[in-house]
């Protein structure tokens, strides 16, 4: 299939699209695929807690993955399985989190969706609600403090987000101090069973930036093309220096709150529209129709990644349960996450 492409001998642009679609494709195959593993666990008795999700959100959530560097710093949420594996998450270290291993990276102390390594500049989730906005807004003020330039720092929210004191305050103080934030706006219709027309009544979430003089983008969160370059145009405006940047996707959460939810309260009209597209499919016809793979190409890779997933929950299966008596406790966090010595650690 490569073959066919570089045969037509397509421009550089061309095969960069081709390159980076195809990376975010993976990332979102890879998550939803993984999703679904999680899910079958869950329904099985298998994972404490809940369980929760991004089908839908793949396209959107990946295009952020992919458009940050390793030197730059996320905050994902719920739904950003996918941005979390383009980020560099590991299949095994979301299994690990979920599953509750000592190995993992919260050690088997925290579960689901609260994972991350700060020190690599991924931050474990406290509340989906707008809290990580502030903590980005943090790592970057540290980072300008320190003289490290050409950081971005991206987290993400949902609608009903958009109504917390934490989003205002967050995203006010951004764009005071002109920080490199990047914030996607995933418009998925739905806060938990609360409608968007009990959340806000602006035409689109897209005009509340002008009221911060923050940049907006709007972007259909079901077509991945879309996505890669609406968030990449963010991404590189905040990296130029230009100030934070809103980016609103449309799109329709395709599963429930959390596994825990049937969702039965979503309009079955909002399904059946443009924005009830699963952009997974979206994004295999996509590659379908430039040739980028084929639909050999496509079952090949999900098996690929079937097996993948199935090895790492079984070996993570096999590690050890957090002991108590093995950590070194601080007031806020277990020491690994931190850069802190051993003579820090007690104060
Ligand atoms: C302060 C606070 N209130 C309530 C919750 C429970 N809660 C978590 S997510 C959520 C809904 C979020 O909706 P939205 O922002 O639209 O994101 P989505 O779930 O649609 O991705 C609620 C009510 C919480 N985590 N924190
Ligand atoms: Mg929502």
């Amino acid at each position: 299939m490569l073959q066919t492409v570089l045969d037509a001998k397509p421009s550089e642009e061309t095969i960069a699209a081709r390159d980076t679609t195809l990376a975010a494709y993976h990332f979102m195959l890879r998550a939803r695929q993984l999703d679904d593993k999680f899910a079958a666990l869950y329904r099985a008795g298998k994972i404490h807690g809940g369980v929760f999700l991004g089908r839908g959100q793949e396209a959107l959530s990946a295009a952020v993955g992919v458009s940050l560097k390793k030197t730059d710093v996320f905050a994902p949420l719920i739904r950003d399985a996918a941005g979390r594996l383009a980020f560099g998450e590991t299949i095994e270290d979301a299994v690990r989190n979920y599953l509750g291993s000592a190995l993992g990276p919260m050690r088997g102390r925290d579960g689901n969706v609260h994972r991350g390594k700060p020190l690599e500049g991924y931050f474990p989730m406290i509340s989906h609600l707008g809290a990580m906005i502030s903590v980005v807004n943090g790592a970057l003020f540290a980072r300008r403090m320190k003289g490290i330039t050409g950081t971005v720092g991206a987290t993400c929210l949902g609608d009903g987000a958009t109504s917390t004191g934490a989003f205002h305050e967050a995203l006010n103080q951004a764009a005071v101090e002109q920080l490199p934030l990047v914030l996607i706006l995933a418009d998925n219709q739905y806060a938990y069973s609360t409608p968007t027309s009990r959340q806000f009544v602006c035409a689109d979430l897209a005009d509340k930036a002008a009221g911060y003089g923050v940049a907006a983008h709007s972007v259909d969160g079901t077509d991945l093309a879309a996505c890669l370059k609406t968030v990449g145009a963010a991404v590189g405006g905040a990296r130029a220096g230009e100030g934070p940047q809103l980016v609103v996707a449309k799109l329709l959460r395709l599963c429930g709150h959390g596994e825990h939810d049937d969702s039965n309260y979503v309009d079955p009209k909002l399904k059946n529209s443009p924005l009830g597209r699963d952009c997974l499919k979206v994004a295999e016809e996509l590659l379908v129709r430039e040739k980028w793979a084929d639909a050999a190409d496509l079952a090949r890779w999900r098996h690929e990644i079937t097996g993948e997933i199935e090895e790492a929950v079984a070996r993570v299966r096999r590690e050890p349960a957090p002991d108590p008596y093995d950590e070194k406790w601080l007031a806020i966090s277990s020491q690994h996450l931190t850069d802190l010595h051993d003579d820090d650690a007690g104060s």
